[in-house]
């Protein structure tokens, strides 16, 4: 077998990281932020998704010289006119609280019958001198509770059109095939392969 190619993701999210590298498989050797030494909570100051994961990708370039990859992704909800959007990390508060954010969410959506909502996933790469971008996304609904203890983040909530089981009851690879994050990986890869 061919040595893997070696590229960095950003993300300080071990789920995020955990999802790629399943997804990227064994052809690519993806190294985290503390793989290359880096620390750094990297401020996403962006109004949309493509600024926010081209300024997290263009901090690992500029910094320590990679070649770079990072995945800015948000659930937006229709009734809520698309929050919490490129805020979802922070839906609560600051302190990227996933059972707060989810709790807000369903709070907020209590008394709603118009239950649909996407997730999307913007990749930025950053490869030389080149930005490029990837998006993927996944329509579904807002479930009335939390269901399922898998995945992460906003899982236990959304359950996406393609089935009857929220994310977070889903094994990986069923959550992969279909996600915004499978999507926008898909799309990256098959970039990545033309160079
Ligand atoms: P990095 O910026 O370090 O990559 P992050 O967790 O801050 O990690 P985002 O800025 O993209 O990531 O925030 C997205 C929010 O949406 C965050 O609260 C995640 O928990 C949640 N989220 C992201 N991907 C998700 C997924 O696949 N399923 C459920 N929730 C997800």
């Amino acid at each position: 077998m061919e040595k893997p190619r070696q590229i960095v993701f950003a993300t300080n999210n071990g789920h995020k990281l955990a999802e790629i590298r399943r997804i990227m498989g064994r052809e690519w050797d993806v190294l985290s932020l503390s793989d290359i030494g880096c620390d750094a909570d990297i401020p996403e100051t962006a109004e949309t998704l493509q600024g926010n994961a081209e300024i997290k990708a263009r901090y690992v370039k500029d910094c320590f010289g990679y070649d770079c990859f990072a995945d800015d992704t948000g659930l937006m909800v229709d009734a809520l006119n698309g929050a919490p959007g490129v805020y979802s990390a922070r839906y609560a508060g600051p302190g990227h609280d996933s059972a707060a954010n989810m709790a807000l969410l369903l709070e907020n959506m209590k008394n709603e019958n118009n239950r649909k909502a996407h997730f999307s996933t913007v990749i930025a790469l950053v490869t030389g001198d080149e930005i490029h971008f990837f998006e993927g996304r996944v329509d579904g609904e807002i479930l009335r509770e939390a269901e399922g203890t898998d995945g992460f983040g906003y899982d236990p909530v959304f359950r996406p059109d393609e089935s009857d089981r929220s994310f977070a009851q889903m094994s990986a690879d069923e959550k992969n095939a279909i996600s915004h994050r499978g999507r926008a990986t898909a799309k990256l890869i098959d970039y990545l392969k033309t160079l």
